[in-house]
């Protein structure tokens, strides 16, 4: 049987209110909107979002500003500073890169990590813990977290319980989990389409799992397939490769923490020879070239190089490792090693010098 996935789905809490709170933490605890100037009303534009105390009046993302600021005219109303959020959103993602490797940023505010090396949900949970006590510390905001054996079946659970949630779908949890849903809950069913099932005594997902193809297919055409897998608890789709990969990874679990230089390393230059093989077979070189090391209960360190000119030399990559892994050495028993080579560049280093000349 292939192993089943460990995916999470990040998304911050009412984002860019957030970044507005706590940048000016006198509007902490009161309704704070962010959209277009309401002018008393008579505004035009939208809200963009707003903080969970004015969602209570009913306001929400998308709604009419006017009609936010009848809502609620007491509300703060800010106008969005993108390159703020923009700012606040780059430190987020480095952190969850530097703490989970490869990761797929889906918009702004939200993304999705592969944790299958993590072995099993209760280290994946921690995992989490770790990776929303970074962004606290650091940034400063909170997020809400799901993991479950897929993409979809993560962001649905990462909706449980907002904010500041932490919600984990075991595979064997799965189909309760599901099964008393709405179907609106499945990222892509619209109010169109889940009004059509609703039409047709078709309300949770539960129900959608006991169709026949045929009665979905006549609603959702090719989608019908998927939906009914999803509906059944069988999707395992993971991360999807998100245009142009910025780097190649690896990672290593040991089974008992290693306290020997000597085996992390040759784990490590072993990880080197297949990313070197990867890089070949892609016609790429890298230019950084970067180490994380994970201690028992989380806490993971990382380190990166950036070379003078980009390589896919086993020998020059696992110098650089070496130097990196000697600084970081300091004898605490190791869970968790990771390479990743960066900097990906399609032109050959050699070619390219040669011509300067
Ligand atoms: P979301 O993650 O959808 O919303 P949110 O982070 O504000 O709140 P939640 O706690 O429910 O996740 O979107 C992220 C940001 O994207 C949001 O802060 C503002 C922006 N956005 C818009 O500008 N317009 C929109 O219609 C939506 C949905 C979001
Ligand atoms: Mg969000």
């Amino acid at each position: 049987m292939t192993e089943r996935k460990i995916i999470l789905h990040l998304d911050m809490d009412s984002f860019y209110a957030s970044v507005e709170i706590r940048d000016n933490p006198a509007l902490s605890g009161l309704p704070v909107v962010v959209g277009a100037d309401p002018m008393k009303g008579s505004g035009r534009g939208v809200v963009s979002t707003c903080s969970y105390e004015a969602r209570v009046y009913g306001i929400h993302s998308g709604m009419p500003i006017s009609q936010a600021y009848h809502l609620c005219p007491d509300a703060i109303f800010i106008r969005p500073d993108m390159e703020s959020y923009a700012r606040v959103s780059s430190t987020i993602m480095q952190i969850l890169t530097d703490m989970a490797g490869e990761i797929e940023q889906v918009s702004i505010d939200e993304a999705f990590l592969d944790l299958t090396a993590d072995q099993s949900y209760e280290q994946a949970a921690q995992h989490a813990s770790e990776i929303k006590r970074a962004i606290r510390d650091q940034v400063g905001l909170t997020c809400s977290i799901g993991i479950a054996p897929s993409r979809i079946y993560a962001k649905m659970a990462s909706e449980q319980q907002k904010p500041d949630g932490l919600t984990i779908i075991q595979p064997s949890e799965i189909l309760s989990f599901l099964s008393p849903l709405p179907v609106r809950s499945i990222p892509g069913i619209g109010k169109k389409s889940a009004q059509v099932l609703v039409n047709a005594g078709i309300r949770t997902i539960g129900d959608i799992s006991r169709c026949d193809i045929q009665a979905l297919q006549e609603i959702f055409g090719s989608h019908a397939v998927r939906l009914l897998q999803i509906s059944r608890g069988l999707d395992c789709e993971g991360l999807r490769e998100t245009g142009k990969r910025k780097s190649v990874s690896r990672e290593h679990t040991f089974l008992k923490d290693s306290v020997s230089p000597e085996e992390i390393l040759g784990f490590m230059h072993e990880m080197v020879l297949l990313l070197c093989r990867e890089l070949e077979e892609r016609d790429i070189y890298s230019r950084t070239i970067g180490i994380r090391i994970r201690y028992t209960g989380f806490i993971s360190r990382t380190r990166s190089v950036t070379l003078i000119k980009p390589t896919r030399e086993v020998r020059i990559i696992e110098q650089a490792i070496d130097g990196l892994f000697a600084e970081m050495w300091d004898q605490t028993p190791v869970r968790l090693i990771g390479v990743r080579l960066s900097g990906l560049v399609h032109s050959d280093p050699v070619q390219r010098s040669l011509s300067d000349f």
